[in-house]
């Protein structure tokens, strides 16, 4: 039976599961314009498409729990509730920038909100997200460590080796596997020796799903069994998500590797947030009335974010030379 709270409960949850997706497309519609006109410093790699992975977990993740991110880490970022100016200013190579203009798009970090970093080498969060992991545990507390990788990444070894150790040592990390079929232009089936990655990771012993990554709403429930599980003393868990990007692999691929026909069609028949659209309102929770403000809203937020950082200050070059090494109080015990 629905009850008036259960209802609104699901409204809610419904508003901000598209909330979140029409921002992080909005963001990155702005930042691949500026791109274009030539304020963005390095390639942008749009997770246009893939926005429903994101935007399923964001509801579920507290500022003291943990994100590590890729090269494709904007909706990471703005999930876990980075500032958009400052990750615009960012792109821009600003000194308001989130990492003061030093990092660009592929190394967006911002600790105050368990931001732990975008990076450019693939592969690279696995161990990092287990660290912080390891470190949630050694304090007792209940929070949850989230890597985001790619389907391409499944390949690196330094992902068995952290599933072996989060298993063995029941490390709160939830593995989420951004499946869009391409590592840069590369078929994955080219790059991996089964489609079956859920089965994998099953192997090593860790509850493993394959989800529509397509679906804000089977991201969201997937997710949150296996992060309620991982917040009363369970181990990791790994997600499966299937969706695809609709852009190139970035703001530079010319996609000579596949046709504009695949990607029209992807475009019509996998759009996360139009697919969003028809399922709610077919439910009967949200309307279209519902829902364009919040598009028209997101795009006055990122608009507005990128007028305030091109505004923003050049670094000093004299500047140049910090950040480099850790703050020396990290070296207080040797
Ligand atoms: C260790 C390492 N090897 C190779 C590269 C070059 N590279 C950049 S992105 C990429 C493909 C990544 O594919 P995937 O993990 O599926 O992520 P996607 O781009 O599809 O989101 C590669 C091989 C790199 N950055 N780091
Ligand atoms: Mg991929």
């Amino acid at each position: 039976m629905t009850t008036a709270s259960g209802d609104n409960a699901a409204r809610a949850l419904h508003l901000d599961l598209y909330r979140m997706m029409t921002r992080i497309r909005a963001f990155e519609e702005a930042a691949l314009y500026e791109s274009g006109r030539g304020n963005v410093y390095g390639p942008l790699h749009a997770c246009i498409g893939q926005e429903a992975i994101p935007a399923g977990l964001a509801p579920l993740l507290r500022p003291t729990d943990y994100v590590t991110s890729t090269h494709r880490g904007h909706g990471h970022a703005l999930a876990k509730g980075a500032d958009p100016q400052g990750m615009m200013a960012e792109l821009f190579g600003r000194a308001d920038g989130i990492c003061r203009g030093k990092g660009g798009s592929q190394h967006i970090a911002d600790f105050s909100v368990g931001m732990l970093g975008a990076n450019g080498i693939v592969g690279a969060g696995y161990g990092i997200a287990a660290g912080a992991a390891l470190r949630i545990r050694q304090a007792g507390r209940d929070d949850v460590s989230v890597v985001f990788f790619g389907d391409g990444a499944m390949a690196r070894g330094t992902l068995h080796e952290v599933a072996n150790i989060c298993v063995l040592w029941k490390l709160p990390v939830l593995f989420v596997c951004e499946h869009n079929g391409f590592a840069q232009w590369v078929p994955s089936s080219e790059n991996l020796c089964t489609d079956a990655v859920a089965g994998l990771m099953a192997g090593y012993g860790m509850p493993s799903r394959q989800v529509d990554g397509t679906d804000a709403l089977a991201m969201h429930g997937c997710a949150a069994g296996f992060i309620a599980d991982m917040r009363a003393g369970g181990g990791p868990a790994f997600i499966d998500a299937r969706a695809n990007r609709f852009h190139g692999h970035n703001s530079m691929d010319a996609q000579a590797y596949r046709s504009r026909d695949d990607v029209s069609r992807l475009r019509a028949e996998a759009d996360p947030l139009a697919l969003f659209r028809a399922a709610t309102a077919a439910a009967g929770v949200l309307a279209a009335a519902d829902m364009d403000p919040l598009d028209a809203a997101a795009e006055a937020e990122m608009r507005a974010a990128a007028e305030a950082a091109l505004a923003g200050p050049w670094p000093d070059p004299a500047d140049a030379w910090e950040d480099i090494l850790a703050p020396r109080k990290a070296h207080a015990h040797g």
